[in-house]
């Protein structure tokens, strides 16, 4: 499998899943999330609906409405709290969930967004390391993975470089 970091909108990637940034209520906020509503239009919303919420650290999978994906992968990050509240197991489960989701449905290349370090306040630099580990474990305890590509998308230069640094 092969890890890439890219500096982009996600919307507007044309991979089987793009993984959403939302939150518990799944209906719809600010951030990464607003633009994937706005560009993928109401049908994504629709779903959304049906699946009434999502836990902390879980994820659900919807049409991608009107975007060049094949589906969305949402996943709720943790609010970072300081560090003491199960933030770091939490935002792990996020990655690990959603790769989950992504082979149950036959989905080869997958983009995160940077999960949790934008309105939710969770450090860059603690959450990097955490979403390149939690996907290096992914393929190490999953061998047979049908996942071929995982992109990590980032929007601000922090994370690009943080990113950059460690996958290089
Ligand atoms: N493409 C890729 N990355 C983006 C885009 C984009 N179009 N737009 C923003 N980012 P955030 P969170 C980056 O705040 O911290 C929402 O209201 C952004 O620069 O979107 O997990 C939800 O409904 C940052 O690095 O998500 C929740 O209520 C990263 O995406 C709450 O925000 C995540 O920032 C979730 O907060």
């Amino acid at each position: 499998m092969n890890l890439k970091v890219q500096k982009s909108d996600i919307t507007q990637l044309q991979v089987d899943a793009i993984v959403n940034a939302a939150n518990s209520s799944l209906l719809g906020g600010g951030g990464v999330d607003g633009a994937i509503h706005r560009a993928g239009g109401p049908a994504i919303l629709a779903e959304c609906k049906e699946k009434g919420g999502c836990p902390t650290g879980e994820a659900v999978i919807t049409t991608a409405g009107n975007l060049p994906a094949k589906k969305v992968i949402h996943t709720v990050g943790p609010i970072w709290k300081g560090g003491h509240q199960n933030e770091k197991e939490l935002l792990a489960e996020c990655y690990k969930n959603s790769l989950e989701l992504a082979e149950n449905h036959q989905l080869k290349s997958i983009a995160f967004p940077n999960i949790s370090t934008g309105v939710y306040g969770f450090p860059k630099s603690l959450a990097a390391p955490i979403a390149i580990d939690t996907v290096n474990d992914y393929f190490n305890e999953n061998p047979q993975s049908i996942i071929e590509d995982v992109y990590f998308i980032c929007f601000d230069d922090e994370n690009y470089k943080l990113y950059s640094d460690l996958l290089n």
